[in-house]
């Protein structure tokens, strides 16, 4: 990849502590002078946020795996193309909360949905664009469905039962393990303050490499 900006990305499974980190690494990296994007997935463009809320409604139960897939995708190739390729053109760092990492563990391994075919989508829909840096929050199940069962109604994915939870976080650690040069793991049953400053230190190559 030879674009002049920064693609981070951020994935975890429920109350990792995602929105909490975004919004203290969002502040540091304004601080450290650097021109930033924040998107989420699915979301970031009005087809993508149109997406969102069909597929998170706890009212659509009957979504099937391969539609869930696909429309995760759909919303993906939509911000890829409409705000994140032209944001890393423009020399901008781009902070997303999941990418296709969140297809590989909830689709892949939380539906069961095949990894080859899910590559195949990669492929197809994702330009070739991938994070330079890539931060797993990794918390047990237990710890992190505790936190998130404070926060009122669950969507559609958060209804699901412990064991999809546990095979999306065996995903994306499996996924940290095989491309340790992307990934950064960090242990987000620490507390707040420890996981920003994890995620900082591992942003601070971003600076220096020309990648
Ligand atoms: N999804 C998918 O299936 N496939 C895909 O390809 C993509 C997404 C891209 C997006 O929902 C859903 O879409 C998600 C995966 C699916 N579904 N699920 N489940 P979302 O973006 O609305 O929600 P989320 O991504 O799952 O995040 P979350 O559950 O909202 O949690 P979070 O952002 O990681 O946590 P938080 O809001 O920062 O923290 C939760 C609570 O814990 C809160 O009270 C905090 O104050 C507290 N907290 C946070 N950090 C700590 C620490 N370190 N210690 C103690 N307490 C903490």
């Amino acid at each position: 990849m030879n674009r002049r900006g920064r693609f981070i990305t951020l994935e975890g499974g429920e109350g990792a502590g995602k929105s909490t980190l975004l919004a203290g690494l969002h502040d540091h990296l304004l601080q450290r002078g650097v021109n930033l994007l924040q998107v989420r997935e699915p979301g970031g463009t009005s087809l993508g946020e149109a997406i969102r809320s069909i597929v998170l409604d706890p009212a659509n139960p009957d979504i099937s795996a391969e539609s869930e897939l696909l429309l995760m995708f759909a919303a993906r190739a939509q911000l890829v193309r409409e705000r994140i390729l032209p944001a890393l053109d423009a020399g901008q760092w781009v902070l997303c909360d999941r990418y296709v990492d969140a297809s590989y563990a909830y689709q892949g391994g939380g539906r069961g949905q095949p990894h080859e075919r899910i590559a195949e989508l990669e492929r197809w829909a994702c330009a070739g664009l991938k994070p330079h840096l890539t931060l797993l929050l990794d918390v047990p199940v237990s710890t992190g469905r505790a936190r998130a069962a404070g926060r009122g109604a669950a969507d559609r994915i958060e209804v699901e039962a412990d064991a999809f939870f546990e095979r999306v976080r065996q995903v994306y650690r499996e996924r940290a393990e095989a491309e340790p040069q992307r990934f950064r793991v960090i242990d987000a049953s620490q507390a707040p303050d420890k996981v920003l400053r994890a995620a900082i230190a591992a942003t601070e190559p971003l600076f220096e490499a020309s990648l």
